[in-house]
């Protein structure tokens, strides 16, 4: 077979003199199917078609997606390797920049030790490279220092998971299912916005009588359509939780059997969730009584539920409390591990599962097993044929690794895959910290606003110029093609860890002739951890539409539903959670009294270092701006449009307003694609999450002055 694969019954689609390579979106979470288009004479990419026969997603596309073939091409692509030299980049041969970043990384170890180094991680690639990565940071470079951006993203949802459930496996059911459920309880998503193309499973759903339940200080696309929209405070959404639980379990609503055979805690819930009476849980989220008790009726009556939640719920300093109190909803009304239903957060990036896996965390080795176990430690090291002494042990998360360059201890980062210097919150501590570095290096194929610190910039291949795997929000794993050769000299980023790990002495280690190669090996360091991937084989994801993990051997069916019989604690139960609402970080002031939220647009894509360089999405949206409700506008003397200073208490920005009555009226939200004097991170705050060290992306407080003409 070529090289480029193309599935058959599409030939209609096809133009002549051009091929079309199936494969995925580079994106969000839903990983939609799609053709490439190729002209044949030049090799170049030139369209996209939807790609209808694919399940999950059925030929639906969103604006980013149908235009993110324009960036594999796109003339601001980093060709060649540039080294900084005298403040202006150089561009470079790849033996040149070598030597420069063989020599940094050397002298630095030399100077201050291994950990001296750090590695900044992303989820934007596949599975290959993910499990690459951290296999970089503690083999070829041999430091603890490793974090990635899913820190920002998943970690959150992911701790809530593991509390309560066992695993962390984004989704406990396949998304064509969601047509059959009765009832959505959706938290803290923008869907129609963000994840676009699970719509039509809403539609399809309602069509047949399903009720839907929108949680969200905004009045979103999806929630304008709720059967109930909960415009809950910013920061209140455990009180929430606590208080449709108290509902839930005063009105009958519990699934009795269920919860006594397969849930610890109960009891305690119960004491916990006393006090939330509608009248405490209305007064602490503002949402009104009447509107608390008519969403656990619709919820508590649902035969088939899901408890959806996104970055909303999650990029709090409660974030865990809150995944796990959403979860425990799902728990009580016995609906994980039936079919459609369950409890699902919407994975952001497009391997935003896969690359949560594979040991990009820092406290994380491949398969989900724990850098603090010791028998996992034993395993991987064998894989990796290193001596499991010699294994760094856990380092600190991404926000944290920016506090051990201020302290000195790191000196030198490489950046792979993302793009901290916009998405990273409290930007002056990491805009600091990039300038404060010895060395840095970036891989990417855009020069980003973080690559802009650089000493030097490698260029990577775009998602269509490389193959592998990614893990979609399903948890499926699904199969992304080589659309074109490599552009220029951009190479692969595994290739280029390999490199670099030969220059570092550890070559031996690093010896792939292909993604592949990879794969095979992260089937086997996975085996036997929560997330095993050793019975999927790329055969088998072409011929099945994608394998579900866990999937333990190759005769195994793969696990679309998750918890059928058990859940992932040692006595097979799932823990209720039973905690308190806090505060979150920062609360209003008399002298920043309102709420600031932020989050994204359907045109642009994170730090938007993709997005803002495609004509037609900047021409949709070309520059944030500051959503706020009429009211709120007319107390401060606000046409929609005029210029605004926000400001906390860590920095301010001057934006343009937006007036809508689809928000609360103490709340101001602004989308954070953009850099540098338009970047909404100089405002966010640096509170944590206890457990997950996630930032509270979605709180803090604020203040509004009009400005003068
Ligand atoms: N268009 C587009 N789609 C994307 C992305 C993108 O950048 N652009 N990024 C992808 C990625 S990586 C991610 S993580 C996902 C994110 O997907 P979402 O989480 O859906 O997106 P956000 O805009 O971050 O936030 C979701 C909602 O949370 C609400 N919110 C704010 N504060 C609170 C609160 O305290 N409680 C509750 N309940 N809700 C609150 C906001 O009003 C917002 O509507 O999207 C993915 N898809
Ligand atoms: N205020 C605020 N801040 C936020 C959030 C929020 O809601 N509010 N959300 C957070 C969330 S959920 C996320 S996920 C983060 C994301 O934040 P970032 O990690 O900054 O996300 P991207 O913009 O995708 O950055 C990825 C970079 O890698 C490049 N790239 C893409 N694919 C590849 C590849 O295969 N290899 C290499 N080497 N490079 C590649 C892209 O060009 C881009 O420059 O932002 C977080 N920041
Ligand atoms: S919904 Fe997500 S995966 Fe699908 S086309 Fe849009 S950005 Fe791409
Ligand atoms: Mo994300």
């Amino acid at each position: 077979m070529s090289q480029y694969f193309v599935k058959e019954g599409i030939k209609n689609l096809h133009k002549p003199g051009e091929r079309l390579v199936t494969t995925h979106c580079c994106y969000c979470g839903m990983q939609c199917g799609m053709h490439i288009r190729v002209n044949e004479k030049t090799g170049k990419v030139v369209g996209v078609e939807p790609r209808y026969d694919w399940p999950v997603t059925n030929g639906k596309m969103c604006p980013k997606g149908v235009t993110a073939y324009q960036t594999v091409e796109h003339d601001d692509r980093i060709l060649t390797p540039l080294i900084k030299k005298n403040g202006k980049f150089i561009k470079a041969s790849w033996e040149e920049a070598l030597d420069v970043i063989e020599e940094n990384f050397k002298k630095i170890q030399h100077e201050s030790g291994n950990d001296a180094l750090s590695v900044f991680g992303g989820v934007s690639m596949t599975n290959e490279k993910c499990y690459l990565v951290g296999k970089y940071a503690r083999v070829a470079l041999r430091t603890r220092f490793i974090d990635y951006n899913g820190r920002f993203c998943m970690s959150s949802a992911a701790g809530g998971f593991q509390r309560t459930l066992g695993i962390d496996r984004g989704s406990t059911l396949p998304w064509p299912e969601l047509e059959h459920t009765d009832c959505f309880f959706i938290a803290g998503s923008n869907t129609a916005e963000c994840h676009p193309t699970s719509i039509q499973w809403l539609w399809k759903a309602k069509d047949k009588g399903a009720k839907l339940i929108v949680a969200d200080p905004r009045e979103t696309a999806t929630a304008r359509v709720a059967d109930v929209h909960l415009d809950l405070k910013p920061g209140t959404d455990s009180a929430l939780a606590n208080g449709m639980l108290h509902i839930l379990i005063k009105e009958g609503y519990v699934d009795e059997e269920y919860v006594t055979k397969r849930c610890n805690n109960f009891e305690d819930l119960k004491k916990n969730v006393e006090k939330f009476t509608p009248e405490l849980t209305s007064k602490i989220t503002g949402v009104a009584i009447n509107k608390l008790i008519k969403a656990a009726h619709i919820y508590g009556m649902s035969p088939r539920s899901v408890v959806m939640f996104a970055r909303g719920v999650e990029q709090q300093s409660k974030g865990v409390d809150n995944v796990a109190l959403y979860t425990t909803m799902a728990l009580i009304r016995g609906q994980i591990g039936k079919f459609a239903s369950g409890v699902a957060t919407f994975t952001g990036q497009g391997n935003g599962q896969g690359g949560r896996e594979h040991g990009q965390k820092a406290d994380l080795l491949p398969g989900y097993r724990k850098l603090t176990d010791r028998k996992a430690v034993e395993y991987v090291s064998s894989v990796w044929g290193i001596d499991p002494n010699e294994m760094p042990k856990p380092g600190v998360s991404a926000y944290e690794m920016f506090d051990e360059i201020e302290k000195g201890n790191i000196r030198g980062m490489h950046v792979i895959c993302s793009n901290p210097a916009v998405s990273a919150p409290n930007l002056e501590h990491i805009w600091n910290g990039l300038r404060k570095l010895d060395f840095l290096v970036v891989s990417d194929f855009f020069l980003s606003e973080t690559a802009q610190f650089a000493d030097v910039v490698l260029p990577t291949t775009t998602w269509a110029e490389d193959e592998g795997t990614t893990t979609n929000l399903e948890g499926r794993v699904i199969h992304i093609r080589k659309v074109r050769d490599p552009l220029g000299q951009s190479k692969p980023d595994w290739e280029i860890l390999s490199l670099i790990a030969k220059r570092m002495g550890r070559g031996q280690f690093f010896l792939y002739n292909n993604p592949k190669e990879i794969f095979e090996e992260l089937r086997i360091a996975s085996k036997g951890g929560k997330a095993d991937y050793y019975g999927i084989t790329w055969d088998r994801i072409d011929k099945e539409d994608g394998v579900f993990w866990p999937c333990p051997s190759e005769d195994h069916p793969g696990t679309p539903t998750m918890f059928r019989e058990r859940f992932g604690h040692p006595d097979g139960k799932a823990n209720l959670a039973c905690v308190d609402w806090q505060e979150p970080g920062e609360t209003p002031t008399e002298e920043f009294p309102l709420f600031l939220t932020t989050g994204r647009v359907v045109f642009h894509y994170l730090s938007g270092n993709q997005t803002r360089r495609v004509s037609f999405l900047m021409e949709q949206c070309p520059e944030p701006f500051a959503e706020m409700h009429p009211a709120l506008a007319c107390q401060y003397q606000l046409q929609d449009g005029d210029m605004v200073r926000l400001s906390t208490p860590r920095s301010e920005m001057i934006v343009k307003t937006m007036i809508t009555k689809a928000i609360r009226k103490d709340t101001v939200f602004v989308p954070y694609h953009w850099g540098e004097e338009l970047a909404v991170n100089q405002l966010t705050s640096d509170h944590l999450d206890p457990y997950s060290r996630m930032p509270e992306f979605k709180v803090c407080s604020l203040k509004m002055e009009k400005m003068n003409d």
